[in-house]
Order: C-alpha cells, then structure tokens, then sequence
C-alpha cells in the first residue's frame, strides 16, 4: 500500500466519530500524493505525515457561565494548536451549537495550509465552544466569553496562540475576550485579532476576508481569460465573510442577487443592498424575513435553495458542506463558471469532483478565504510595532498577498502537471512550506 493511502487508513480508524476532520485530511493528502510519492521512503520513515495528521495539544474544558435567569449553564470550549512550525498558532474561535472536537480539528488542520498559503509567519489553530450566541443577551454573552477565557488565558499569548473570530463571533465577543485577557493577565498585547479599533484592532480586518476572496476570485478569472464586471453572483451566508464578499462584488462591477441564513435565502433582483443587509444581520441580529420586508422586490424562501438561483460565480460563505452533489449540479445546469469557497470547505468532496470534472474554475477555501488571516497577521505586525496603518495601506498589501496566493497555487499546480486544479496547488504550495520548517527543526 503506498504510504498516503495508509496513513488516510490510519486517520480514519484513530478520528472514526470525526467525518469532516477525515474529509479535510482526505482532500489534502489525496492532492499532495504526487510530492510524497517523489520522496516517499523518506516521508514514511520520518512519519511525516502521521505528524502533520496529529495536533501538537487539544486543550478542552468546562466553561460554565450564569444565564439571566439565575440558571447555571456549562458548555465545552476547546483550542486545538494544530502545528507551530512557520510561527504562532493562528486561527479563529467559533461559538455554534453544532461545535465538537472533528469541527475544530477539521478547521486547525486547514489552517495549517491556510496560514502557509499566506506568506506571514503564522501556525495553525482553532478554537471555539457549542454555545449558541442566538438569542442570548449581550450580558449572557459576555458572561460565556469571560469564562471562555478565564481558562483559555492560560494557553495563548502573543507568541504562542493568536485566536480570532469566525462564525458566532464578531466584534462583540472580541472585546468581552480581549477585556477578560487584560483583566487576568494584567498585559496589553496582541494576543487576539479582529480587535476594535480604538484597542488595537487593524483597519480592514473586518472587511478583509469578504474583499480578500473577491481579489482571488478577479485575479482567478484574469488568469482564465475571464473579467468579472458585469457577472451575476450568487452568495451563501449573510455574515462577516458574506457581507463583505458581496460588498467588494459590487465594487468589482458584479451584481450579487443571494445571500442565505440558518433559516432561509433571499432572492433580490436589484442586487442585494448591503446596507440593509448590515442594518439586519450587524446592527438588529434579525432574521432574513427582515430583509424582504425592508426590499420589496427581493423574494425570502425558507430553507436551503441558494445554489439553484442562475449565476455566473458562486460564492459559498456560510459553513462547511453546504454545496452539496445536488447543489452542483444545479450550478453547472445554470451556466455557472467558477465557485470560489469564502467559508471554509463548503462544498463536499463529490461535489467539488463533479465542479472541477465539468470545467468550473474551483478556488478552495484555505485559499479564496485567507484574506482575514492575513490580516489578522497584518494586526499582529501592527501592535508589536505599536502603531496603525491606513485603511488604503492594509487593503493593498490585502490585495497583493491575494493576487500573491493566486498566482501561487496556479503555478503550483502547473509544476506538477495538474493545471487548473487549484486544489491541488493550494495544498502542494501550502504544504511545501510547512514541511520544509517541519524537516528543519526535526523530530518534534
Ligand atoms: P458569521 O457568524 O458572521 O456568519 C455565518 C453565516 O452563515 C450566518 O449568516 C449564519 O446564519 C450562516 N450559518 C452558519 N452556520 C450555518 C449552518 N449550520 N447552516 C446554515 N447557515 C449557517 O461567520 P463568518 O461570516 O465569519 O464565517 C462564515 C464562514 O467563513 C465560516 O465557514 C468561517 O469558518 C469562514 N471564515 C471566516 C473568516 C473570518 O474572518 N470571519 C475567515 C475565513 C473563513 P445566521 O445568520 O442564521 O446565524
Ligand atoms: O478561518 C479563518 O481563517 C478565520 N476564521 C480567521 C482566523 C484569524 O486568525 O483571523
């Protein structure tokens, strides 16, 4: 059996209650064959790859928090540092109900690649709890993230663990985790990102994933001979990554007509108004109904269905597995062209095979979305120097890092005579690096 095939065998047996850990390791491994398989002795005697499957910790405890009722609540937070090898573990925190251990090991071990993928001297990890921030008042909320932290305290800092956002936290929760750091800690550091800006948070942060994937998807196009102006998009999610991927869509002169939540999806045949789309989701934290009753022209549907709308670019930026086989079909049917993934692993194995099979440009999340990590070592540089730069200044070395990364993973995938399959080159030029620091520093 070749060596990959028997580690995918191994993760596998030892992550069994952990499908979309296994699916993330399956798609990396699958495409970085070719480069195991040139040194494959040596890879197998190192156990490299048996090392770069294993997180370097998992820290999980007990967070337990008062609700506004008296009520004593416990929910489970977890950190998993994946691999320090190019820098710090760098990587969001997400708080949603479905959150357990193959959640955040899934997104640690993509961050890996990610961070690489980037250029800035970043580790991987992930972090988050099974709290549901829906519904919940600022104050209950606030009580979660200071118990959340009177434990993870002990784990970061800012050369060792960098946590940020990602889904259910946003600038709210930032700033009770930040205060909460401080409070313990007594230190003024950069030890999270996605900070406001009047304590240390970077201009362009909040935009930079939603900008940072648009950059990708027109620099993508340029290289396939394609222009983006004048294209319909169609977007799933209507949060931070969504709202400014269809922000920065406009700008770029497309026309974005979805955007989805947990409950349903909005058609707008004028485009969607991001404003209004800011003033439910940001300021009101309402439902999508919202929208349609501020647009009258937009049409609401409850459940899944974005994908089935005609487009040109397809923009998955909720959660992971939401383009499914079905879903693919559905795009390719439509006259769809390129799928650029905001959120991370959006669409399934199968249905990113289907995509690619039928010609569909197919940019991978650890690449189109690595625009906020980026930034968020762009906030890291920024608090060690104890300065700010302009919003103009970090938008462009944004923008250049992502043109960077697209030119990256084509060339990548060109190198080993995969062209046009950006998954492949997105996961050969981000192992490359991590495995060249990796077999640097030795058996660690
Ligand atoms: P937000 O919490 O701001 O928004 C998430 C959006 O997706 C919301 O509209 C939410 O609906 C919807 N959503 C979440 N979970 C589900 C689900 N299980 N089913 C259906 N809809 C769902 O998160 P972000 O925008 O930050 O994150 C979106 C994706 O982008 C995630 O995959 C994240 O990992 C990824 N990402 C985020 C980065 C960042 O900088 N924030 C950077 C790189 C990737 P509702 O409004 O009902 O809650
Ligand atoms: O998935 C991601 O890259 C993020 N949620 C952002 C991580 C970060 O550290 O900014």
């Amino acid at each position: 059996m070749s060596y990959v095939d028997e580690v995918i065998a191994k993760v596998k047996a030892k992550n069994a209650a952990e499908p979309e850990f296994i699916q993330a390791v399956e798609e990396v491994l699958e495409t970085i064959r070719v480069v195991i398989e040139a040194d494959e002795d040596n890879y197998r005697k190192q156990a490299f790859l048996e090392r770069i499957t294993e997180p370097e910790r998992i820290i999980q405890f007990r967070v337990p928090w008062v609700d506004d009722n008296g009520q004593v609540q416990v929910n489970r937070g977890y950190r998993v540092q994946f691999n320090s090898a190019i820098g710090p573990y760098k990587g969001g925190l997400r708080l949603h109900p479905s959150v357990y251990l193959g959640i955040i090991k899934f997104l640690g071990f993509e961050q890996i690649f990610k961070n690489s993928l980037t250029g800035l001297p970043i580790g991987g990890g992930k972090g988050g709890s099974d709290f549901d921030p829906k519904g919940k008042s600022d104050n209950e909320v606030m009580r979660f993230c200071q118990s959340f932290m009177t434990e993870l305290y002990k784990y970061i800092g800012k050369d060792e663990d960098v946590p940020a956002g990602d889904i259910g936290v946003g600038a709210r929760e930032i700033g009770y985790l930040y205060g909460q750091y401080k409070r313990i800690t007594g230190l003024y550091e950069g030890v999270l990102t996605g900070k406001g800006l009047s304590y240390g948070g970077s201009l362009a942060r909040t935009q930079a994933t939603g900008y940072g994937l648009l950059y990708l998807t027109e620099e993508l196009l340029k290289i396939n001979g394609k222009d983006i102006a004048g294209k319909t998009v169609v977007v799933s999610g209507a949060g931070n990554v969504a709202t400014y991927a269809i922000e920065k869509a406009w700008q770029l002169g497309a026309k974005p007509v979805t955007c989805s939540d947990s409950t349903g999806w909005i058609y707008d045949p004028d485009g969607i108004d991001v404003a209004t789309l800011q003033d439910v989701k940001e300021v009101r934290r309402a439902r999508l109904t919202e929208y349609a009753k501020a647009r009258p022209n937009s049409v609401y549907h409850e459940g899944k269905g974005v994908f089935t709308t005609k487009c040109d670019i397809a923009l998955p930026c909720a959660t992971q597995n939401e383009l499914q086989l079905e879903d693919a079909k559905a795009l390719v049917a439509n006259g769809c062209f390129a799928v650029c993934e905001g959120a991370n692993m959006p669409t399934t194995l199968e249905a990113t095979k289907y995509l690619q099979d039928n010609g569909v440009i197919f940019a991978p999340g650890k690449a189109a979305n690595a625009g906020g990590v980026a930034t968020s070592a762009l906030e890291m540089s920024q608090n060690s120097e104890r300065l700010s730069w302009t919003f103009e200044e970090v938008d462009a070395k944004l923008k250049q890092i992502m043109v960077n990364i697209t030119h990256n993973i084509d060339d990548a995938a060109k190198r080993y005579g995969m062209e046009g399959n950006y998954v492949a080159g997105a996961n050969i030029a981000g192992f490359e690096k991590v495995a060249n620091a990796m077999k640097a520093q030795g058996i660690v």
